[in-house]
C-alpha cells in the first residue's frame, strides 16, 4: 500500500501530540522545556566538537524533542491492551522493575523500539506501572479500589476498534494513523473530575498517595514526560532561577569523562485542583517533569559493579554532597572507553573506517579489535543506554509522593504475574545491547 506509514512514523506523531498536550496542561512543563533547551544551547556553543558531533549524528534537531513518559495503570487488562496500542507504535516491553522493594506498591516495564534504526528516529518510551493491589493490607479498601477499577475503560470506543483493525491488516493509512494517534491520545489525558467521591479518595489516598493516583480517575493520565539534557547538573542549579522547584537529588551514576547509563532528576509534582463526586473541591498531586541524560549501556559485569558502587554511596541529604560523595565512590569505576572495553564493563558499537574498509580481508573473525581501533581501521562508539534504573525510579515516585519513603518490602517480586497481565514476556534488555555490539561486529568482519 503506497499511503501506509510506518510504525516509527507512528510513535513520532504520538510522541509530538503527547508533548503538545502536555506543555497545555502542566505550563511548569513548558517552561522546564525552555531551561532545558536554553542549557542545551549554552553547553553547544562552549563546546564546538560536541556540536559537530550532534550534526554529523544528525541528532541537533530532536535534541530537545521528548525521551520518555510515565503511566500507571490499575488493572491487568488496561496493561494486556496499551501492549497492543503501543505495538502499533514500535513500542516493545523492555524489562522488568520491581518497585515494591522501594515501598512503592507497582511493578513496571518500558515499553520502547528496540532497533537500531528504530531507535536512532525517535527513542520515545513509556514507563508504564501496573500498580498491585494485592499490596494493600486492608481487605474491604482493596476490594473497594478494584470494583472502582473494574467500571473504567480508559480507551475510547474507536481506539478499541483501531486496534483491533490494525492487528487484522497490519498496516494503517496515513489517515487512520493520525486517528489512531487522536484516540489513542485519550487515554492519557489529564481529568480534573475524579470518579470517586472525597472520602473515598482519601481513604485510598491515605494507604498510598500511589493508589489514589491510579485508581481515583477515568483515564491513566500521562504524569510527566523527559526531554534530554546535556548538562543536568546545570539544570538543577539553574531550575530555581525559573521558578521551577526541583528535587533533592540527580539519581544515577555521577557526572563522568564517559557518561554511563542513566542520569535523571525532576520538579517536585504540583498540587492541582480536582473535583470529586458530589461537586467537592480537592487538590490532586501526581504530575511533574523530568529530565534525562543518558551515556553508554553497561554489560553484566559493569552493571554489577555500578550496583554495587550505588550501593556503597547510599544517599545524601543534599545534591552537592551527594554528587561529591559519588564522585569518590566511583573512583573505581574506570572512565575511559578504552578501559570499559577493554575490562567488557560496556557495550559498543563497531564500525570500519575508510581504510578500514580498504583492508577489509585483512580483518579475521575473532579479531581484538583494539590493536585495529590503534590502526585507524575501527571505530568504537559506546550504544547508548535505552533502558531505566530500578533505583532512580524508586527516587523518582518518592519525590513525587512527599518523599515518604514507607518501606513495604514484601521483596517478593511477581515477574511471572506481571507478564500474565501484559499478555507476553518482557524481552531483556542485555540481549538486545549484545546482539547491537554482535551486529556491528558481524559487519566489520570481527565475529
Ligand atoms: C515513574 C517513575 C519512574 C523514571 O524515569 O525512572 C520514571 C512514575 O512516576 O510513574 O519515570
Ligand atoms: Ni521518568
Amino acid at each position: 500500500m503506497a499511503n501506509t506509514i510506518t510504525a516509527d512514523d507512528i510513535r513520532e506523531q504520538f510522541s509530538q501530540a503527547m508533548s503538545t498536550m502536555y506543555q497545555q496542561e502542566v505550563p511548569q512543563y513548558g517552561t522546564l522545556l525552555e531551561l532545558v533547551a536554553d542549557v542545551n544551547l549554552a553547553v553547544l556553543e562552549n563546546n564546538p566538537r560536541l556540536h559537530e558531533k550532534l550534526v554529523n549524528a544528525d541528532e541537533l534537531a530532536r535534541l530537545n524533542v521528548e525521551r520518555h513518559g510515565a503511566i500507571r495503570v490499575g488493572r491487568p487488562e488496561e496493561l494486556a491492551t496499551l501492549r497492543r496500542m503501543f505495538a502499533i507504535m514500535g513500542m516493545f516491553p523492555v524489562s522488568y522493575y520491581d518497585l515494591s522493594q522501594a515501598g512503592v506498591p507497582v511493578h513496571s516495564t518500558a515499553f520502547r523500539p528496540i532497533d537500531d534504526a528504530a531507535l536512532a528516529r525517535n527513542p520515545f518510551r513509556i514507563f508504564t506501572s501496573l500498580l498491585r493491589l494485592e499490596l494493600i493490607e486492608d481487605a474491604q479498601l482493596r476490594d473497594q479500589a478494584a470494583a472502582i477499577l473494574q467500571r473504567r475503560d480508559i480507551f475510547t470506543p474507536r481506539c478499541h476498534e483501531l486496534i483491533a483493525l490494525h492487528e487484522q491488516t497490519g498496516a494503517f493509512t496515513a489517515v487512520q494513523a493520525s486517528e489512531f494517534v487522536k484516540e489513542a491520545l485519550e487515554t492519557f489525558r489529564w481529568h480534573r473530575h475524579a470518579t470517586v467521591d472525597a472520602l473515598t479518595y482519601h481513604a485510598l489516598h491515605t494507604e498510598h498517595r500511589l493508589i489514589a493516583d491510579v485508581v481515583c480517575f477515568p483515564g491513566c493520565h500521562i504524569n510527566h514526560l523527559t526531554p534530554r539534557t546535556l548538562d543536568i547538573d546545570q539544570v538543577q542549579a539553574l531550575m530555581p532561577k525559573y521558578g521551577i522547584e526541583p528535587k533533592i537529588l540527580i539519581e544515577g551514576p555521577p557526572r563522568r569523562d564517559v557518561p554511563i547509563l542513566l542520569r535523571q532528576t525532576s520538579f517536585k509534582a504540583l498540587d492541582e485542583p480536582v473535583l470529586f463526586a458530589g461537586e467537592q473541591e480537592g487538590t490532586h498531586t501526581a504530575r511533574f517533569g523530568e529530565i534525562e541524560q543518558r551515556g553508554v549501556a553497561l554489560t553484566p559485569k559493569g552493571r554489577a559493579l555500578y550496583d554495587r558502587l550505588l550501593n556503597e554511596a547510599g544517599t545524601g541529604k543534599d545534591n552537592l554532597t551527594h554528587q561529591l560523595h559519588l564522585q569518590e565512590i566511583f573512583q573505581s569505576f574506570p572512565d575511559s572507553e578504552m578501559l570499559l572495553r577493554r575490562q567488557q564493563l560496556a557495550y559498543f558499537r563497531y564500525r570500519l573506517t575508510p581504510s578500514g574498509e580498504a583492508h577489509r580481508k585483512a580483518i579475521r573473525p575473532g579479531d581484538d579489535p583494539q590493536p585495529l581501533i590503534e590502526r585507524g581501521w575501527v571505530v568504537a562508539q559506546p550504544i547508548i543506554y535505552e533502558d531505566f534504573l530500578p533505583v532512580s525510579a524508586a527516587g523518582i515516585f518518592q519525590s513525587n509522593l512527599g518523599n515518604e519513603t514507607q518501606q513495604r518490602s514484601h521483596g517478593n517480586a511477581s515477574k511471572r504475574r506481571f507478564e500474565e497481565a501484559l499478555g507476553c514476556e518482557v524481552l531483556d534488555e542485555f540481549t538486545l545491547y549484545e546482539q547491537a555490539e554482535e551486529r556491528s561486529k558481524r559487519r566489520c568482519g570481527l565475529l
